[in-house]
């Protein structure tokens, strides 16, 4: 810790004897008033809703900030074991309405703002969201930290605070521009900066190796140009539970040297230039939910936040402990989310050789009892690589390390399966070839004590496929963990109505146990029950209607069956498969084949990565369809299209309270579990969808008669590929062939030729690796059936129920349970109490 941080004297206990804040509706109006008149300096005639939203933000923190404090003395006073999530995202949304829900403070606040003629739904709407994260990735992290707290785990998120987050979707023309996110820009009440934490960040230079005794490593890492880190700190709110943890994100800036030493030579702007050049480090989020292979500044990024943390966790322990590392590994783990932050293996080997002189077994028995990986992906390509030219160049000493880890572990595979050269070749941490690379995802395995994946469908095909060779070699590290979602913010918060009449039906503890949701299956057969819980949704219904007209201005029925596609734009999740859905049904209309007609409003909405040229014309796409199925005559509004701008957290939170049907319709074996599925079958929608990811739990836990299934399994879609004939299936299915002929036509695109002709080269070409036509035909009945049951209402309030009275598995409680069980070995730490 920096020396002049700390007084010279103890500080008097005085200081922090505080008597606890009010909880009640009196208090709270008081410390509102105080902070808009006082701190923020407004009066009665700055009518601006930020200054209400920061006056009340601030209110809450403090109720937040003793709860802080005494769970941070709980954890330190019981001396317990901690799990550190290492994350590159944290997608935490808006904190608010979230603080309100878990103080329990909903109704005394209520209470005390509607005096002013104030309502918290209002004043909660100013907050931006706090965007750090590209999707289900980041998300999970965010539901994990809730949980844990809901739990009162001891768990720290660590992550990178982004200047800019997740960019700003707008639509030009029907297509997908970026603008910046620039979310701090009105200040973050929510954050706590904590200079007296800094650390120092090494980057470039040279190692300076020397073999020591026992033949390790001994090396110098010289000429470095140091990057600094300081923590800002965000309160995470167990629910009702006098539980706060932290999230730590890290900020890059210059080191002192560069604000003296280097501006005083005279080189001024080269000066301000390399300060520039350290602090574009946490500048902004890299928008792809796929690697993007390559990119030096990525790397950075990684190796910022994995030096940051440990060494900070490591300071920690020779500050408590001093410098005997022995038990350092009963009382830590390090849960690394996916490969992105798994240079921390490298690091904590660096740290423990270099700076604690451990001896490279006492190091590496630290770091494997220490680690462990959560993959995220089956797509091959996305598995993340780096050139070893870039890592010497950037990391140098971190290289030296990886080859020691590497040489020592084809050694013990070389011992198991002698004279398997072949196997050493696929298993080696380094790829050889032209440009030879690191591959992350053997690091992190090698290095770890637990590999898991995200769902039992994923999870068993990372050890059949993937990691097979490592699965022989550890088949102990494999292990599952379905995700979940937390049931505060997606169900409790978001979607107070359900709530409200969940809880008078079944009493309230379903919030924080969600298994108790099964209760509600007795009622899915009362008539009064379904009639209330079709209100509900006719409600939130209405509520996303108006949004909808706002955002899109396009009029939504709320009548009409709400048939909803939210999620990043990739062509595994296949918005294709329900565009050309789309595509059939306006078709039908102008047939006039009204057969069993029901109304039906699509909404699709998610963000492309800004270098994904599929992607982004599957948007246009999208776009163009909606505009000629709105607008033509014959339709006659039973069908609607829109495209929803800027799909983030806080419009998920007003979606998927509205949804009939949710769309989760990936190509089979490549979704690694999925996360909205979750959500929506949370707020009662019922899943039209494949036999992929999560689906197939949730499909098990609602049972066959209450999901609407449809397309190629897994292994068929592998078997599938060597004789796909998608001419042969547009030949032998009319309805495809129609909608085929009409997108060739340029009837969506009259005045720009030629645009879509890629997206119909994709769906035409043998090597489709999505196969979206091979599911065409079975979604299209599945589709139908969904329609059909939608009329019968009765029917459909019973499904609905059902999928909500099911979905107690999917929450982040479970998920987190089994983690500390599990994989951490971790165990719950009650808070002292506010007193
Ligand atoms: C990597 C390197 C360089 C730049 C970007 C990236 C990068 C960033 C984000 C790679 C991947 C991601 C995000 C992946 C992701 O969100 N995966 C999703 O994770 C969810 C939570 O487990 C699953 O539910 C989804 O199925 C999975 O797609």
């Amino acid at each position: 810790m920096d020396s002049k941080h700390l007084l010279k004297s103890e500080p008097t206990p005085k200081l922090t004897d505080i008597p606890p804040l009010g909880m009640d509706a009196d208090s709270l109006h008081f410390d509102f008033r105080r902070y808009y008149n006082h701190t923020l300096g407004r009066d009665r005639y700055c009518r601006t809703p930020h200054y209400l939203y920061d006056s009340l933000a601030l209110t809450l923190r403090d109720r937040l900030m003793e709860r802080w404090k005494n769970t941070r003395f709980a954890h330190d006073e019981s001396n317990c074991k901690r799990a550190h999530y290492l994350s590159l995202e944290f997608l935490m949304g808006r904190a608010l309405g979230n603080a309100v829900l878990n103080l329990g403070l909903e109704e005394e606040l209520t209470r005390a703002l509607s005096d002013l003629g104030l309502e918290m739904e209002e004043l909660a709407e100013c907050e931006h969201d706090a965007g750090l994260g590209n999707g289900g990735l980041g998300r999970l992290a965010a539901c994990f930290l809730d949980s844990c707290a809901t739990l009162q785990l001891p768990v720290i998120g660590y992550g990178l605070r982004y200047r800019y987050g997740m960019f700003r979707q707008v639509l030009k023309n029907g297509e997908q521009v970026e603008e910046p996110d620039h979310w701090l820009r009105q200040g973050n009440p929510w954050e706590i900066e904590r200079p007296e934490y800094t650390q120092r960040v090494k980057f470039g230079g040279r190692s300076e190796v020397k073999r020591g005794r026992d033949g390790s490593l001994g090396a110098r890492w010289v000429d470095t140009h140091d990057v600094v880190a300081v923590p800002f700190d965000t309160p995470i709110p167990g629910f009702k539970n006098g539980t706060v943890n932290t999230l730590r994100l890290w900020s890059a800036m210059a080191t002192e040297e560069f604000d003296l030493g280097e501006f005083n030579a005279g080189l001024y702007p080269e000066a301000v230039g390399a300060k520039n050049e350290a602090e574009k480090i946490t500048m902004v989020l890299y928008p792809n939910d796929a690697s993007e292979s390559g990119k030096e500044l990525r790397l950075r990024q990684q190796y910022f936040l994995a030096s940051a943390s440990l060494q900070d966790i490591l300071q920690r322990w020779v500050n408590v402990e001093g410098i005997n590392l022995e038990g350092f590994a009963d009382k830590n783990c390090f849960q690394l989310n996916d490969t992105h932050p798994t240079i921390a293996v490298a690091e904590l080997m660096r740290l423990l050789l270099d700076d604690q002189a451990l001896t490279w077994d006492e190091a590496w028995e630290i770091t494997t009892r220490t680690m462990a990986y959560t993959n995220h992906t089956l797509l091959p390509e996305a598995l993340e690589k780096w050139p070893v030219r870039l890592f010497r160049q950037l990391l140098p000493r971190l290289l030296d390390i990886i080859y020691e880890i590497n040489a020592r572990f084809l050694g013990e595979v070389a011992r198991k399966w002698p004279g398997d050269v072949d196997r050493l070749r696929r298993m080696s941490i380094i790829e050889e070839g032209p440009e030879p690379m690191v591959r992350m995802a053997y690091l992190a395995i090698i290095g770890s004590f637990s590999v898991n994946g995200v769902a039992e469908l994923h999870s068993r095909l990372l050890r059949e496929g993937l990691f097979k060779d490592f699965y022989e070699l550890w088949p102990e590290k494999f292990n599952n963990k379905t995700n979940g979602v937390t049931p505060r913010r997606w169900l409790a918060y978001c979607n107070p109505q359900l709530r409200d009449l969940i809880s008078e039906t079944i009493g309230t503890g379903w919030i924080s146990e969600l298994s108790q949701l099964s209760r509600l299956s007795m009622h899915a057969e009362d008539p009064k029950f379904r009639r209330r819980w079709l209100e509900v949704k006719e409600q939130n219904k209405k509520h996303l209607a108006r949004v909808v007209k706002s955002q899109c201005d396009i009029e939504f029925d709320p009548a009409a069956l709400f048939d909803i596609q939210v999620k990043r734009i990739h062509e595994y999740k296949r918005q294709l498969l329900n565009v050309l859905h789309v595509i059939h049904l306006y078709d039908r209309l102008k047939r006039g084949d009204l057969a069993d007609w029901t109304d039906r409003c699509v909404l699709i909405g998610g963000k492309a990565a800004p270098g994904y040229f599929m992607a982004k014309r599957i948007i246009k796409l999208i776009n163009n369809v909606a505009r000629v199925v709105n607008e033509d005559p014959e339709v006659d509004g039973r069908l609607k299209l829109a495209f929803f701008p800027n799909f983030r957290v806080s419009a998920m939170e007003f979606i998927c309270p509205a949804a009939d049907l949710s769309e989760q319709i990936s190509t089979a074996g490549k979704e690694a579990s999925g996360t909205g599925n979750m959500k929506f079958m949370m707020n009662g929608a019922i899943t039209i969808g494949t036999l992929d990811g999560a689906n197939i739990e949730i499909r098990e836990e609602v049972g066959d008669e209450n999901f609407f299934l449809f397309g190629l399994s897994a292994e068929e879609v592998e078997q599938t590929r060597s004789n796909y004939d998608p001419e042969a299936i547009i030949a032998g299915d009319e309805d495809l062939g129609r909608v085929m002929q009409l997108l060739k036509s340029g009837h969506f695109n009259q005045f720009a030729p030629g645009i879509f002709d890629p997206i119909l080269r994709t769906l035409t070409s043998r090597n489709d690796p999505w196969l979206t036509l091979a599911d065409f035909r079975s979604y299209i009945e599945a589709q139908k059936q969904a329609a059909a049951v939608f009329q019968d209402r009765d029917a459909w309030a019973k499904m609905s129920i059902l999928n909500t009275a099911c979905s107690g598995k999917f929450s982040t409680d479970r998920t987190m349970q089994q983690y500390s069980r599990e994989i951490w070995g971790i165990d719950p730490v009650p808070a002292f109490p506010v007193e």
